[in-house]
């Protein structure tokens, strides 16, 4: 089917099942046709009338049958979400009511709404950039308030202010520097690269500060990963589960009981963090291990901070040694955690010099807010709490943004010694990977990737 083709689109908006109120949109431009047929409303008001509310019923036409007393409010293109005429029909919320609504409104013209077209629609008509577009989707897969907090931000328009001045600014050097190379005998006058060069250098700085927001903001969004790393029997799997305040993670004293990586999600303060347990580090017994162990690997490098968990009722062992260098040589921020504090203490306090160390004992649940804290501490100097900096990308646009950058970035050490007809094209490049990260420039088939993600309705 054609996405370009706007034929009038109908969808149930709200979950499937029974509630207080079911909403169905109508969207397109027969929308009022459709429900002047079905739709009969008792006053005197004219229909329909911008932003306007109607109590009356959906009656079949054929038979004259009520299929549900309802109300609907109407929007007038250009003002609604999707940008067309736009109206919302609250039924009653029984699916059996609903879905004979919603055959009536399919029988009289509508189409069933794919996923997202609501979304693509109010894109399509200029009424939201892809920015905005990505936060309305975060927005309602968000599990957490600063999740939600976070994308309201965004929806606030700002990051999309950004980009498309960025892009202007980008196109307005392009548009010159290419009149000095194609009329370079006549009037216009050449381009002052040196001017140029000072301008792609403010550009670049601009777009690594929003590209550091962006980076943070999908930390946010999905959730900061904090590895718990140690040697088997450690009590890794005993911290996750004190952490969690639940028995997730299997625990037993037997060396090497997790074999793969585990991960739960759960909050440090109001910042959502994904904890997770991992595979003891050590020479594997066997393949599963050693499967088990390479995902620790993994766990580390796609961490955000790691968490060193060490026994404190066993002398330092070589496992120990390699655990610790292992965390050293992350370069992420980290935590020791010297664990089982309920028993005589026997690991040499010297190990830990110089670290931030907590002392915890996950069997007798003590030591837990010193942890808590000391992560919350890692976290906002990190600068990840300054949310109303932050910026919502999908994987297309961080994958555009990154392409612009170093379209930049080449631009930029270029600039005096490469002709300029080659700075142009990395110009060009810049200019048309940040038209995908707002959508100026986006095409159809990255459209369908970021829309299928959308639930029908919305
Ligand atoms: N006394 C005491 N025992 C603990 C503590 N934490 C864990 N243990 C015990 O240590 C043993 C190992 O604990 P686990 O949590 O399975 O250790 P792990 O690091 O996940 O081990 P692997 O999964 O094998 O890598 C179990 O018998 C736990 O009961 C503690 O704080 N005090
Ligand atoms: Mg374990």
């Amino acid at each position: 089917m054609s996405k370009l083709k706007i034929d009038t689109i109908a969808a149930v908006s709200t979950p499937a099942g029974r509630s207080a109120i079911s909403l169905i949109r109508v969207s397109g431009p027969e929308t009022f046709k459709i429900l002047s047929k079905l739709f009969k409303t008792g006053g005197k008001k004219a229909f329909p009338l911008p932003y306007s509310a109607y109590f009356g019923a959906i009656v079949e036409p054929d038979t004259g049958l009520v299929a549900d007393k309802c109300l609907v409010t109407t929007f007038l293109a250009p003002k609604s979400y999707t940008g067309e005429d736009l109206a919302e029909v609250s039924t009653h919320g029984n699916p059996v009511v609903v879905s004979r609504v919603m055959q009536l409104l399919l029988k009289n013209g509508a189409r069933a709404a794919e996923a997202g077209e609501f979304t693509r629609r109010a894109f399509l008509h200029g009424k939201m950039d892809l920015l905005e577009v990505e936060a309305v989707s975060q927005l309602l897969s968000a599990g957490t308030a600063s999740q939600a907090r976070l994308a309201l931000n965004q929806l606030d328009g700002l990051p999309s202010k950004f980009v498309a001045r960025i892009r202007d600014r980008l196109i307005h050097n392009l548009v010159q520097l290419e009149a000095s190379l194609n009329f370079p005998e006549d009037a216009v006058e050449a381009i002052d690269e040196h001017l140029l060069a000072i301008e792609i250098k403010h550009i670049l700085a601009e777009l690594h500060v929003f590209a550091r927001n962006a980076r943070n903001g999908n930390l946010v969004a999905d959730g900061l990963r904090i590895a718990l790393l140690g040697r088997p029997n450690s009590g890794k799997s005993s911290l996750m589960n004190y952490m969690l305040g639940r028995e997730r993670a299997i625990v037993t004293d037997i060396a090497g009981t997790t074999r793969d990586t585990l991960e739960e999600a759960m909050m440090i303060g109001d910042f959502p963090v994904k904890i997770i347990d991992t595979a003891g580090m050590r020479r594997p017994g066997d393949r599963i291990e050693a499967m088990g162990i390479e995902r620790t690997g993994q766990a580390v490098d796609s961490a955000f901070a790691i968490v060193g968990v060490f026994d404190g009722s066993q002398p330092v062992s070589s496992e120990d040694i390699l655990v610790l260098d292992r965390i050293k040589s992350s370069q992420k921020p980290f935590i020791l955690v010297c664990n089982k504090t309920d028993l005589p203490q026997r690991l040499e306090e010297s190990f830990f010099s110089g670290c931030p160390t907590v002392e915890i004992s996950s069997l007798k649940a003590s030591g837990l807010p010193q942890l808590v804290k000391t992560l919350r501490e890692i976290i906002s100097s990190s600068g990840l709490s300054e949310l109303e900096e932050m910026v919502l990308l999908g994987a297309q646009q961080s994958v555009s943004l990154d392409k612009a950058l170093a379209a930049l970035e080449r631009a930029d050490q270029g600039i005096g010694t490469m002709y300029q007809d080659m700075l142009a094209i990395d110009l060009e490049e810049a200019v048309r990977e940040l038209g995908r990260v707002n959508g100026e420039t986006v095409d159809v088939n990255t459209l369908d990737l970021i829309f299928e993600r959308f639930c029908i309705g919305k």
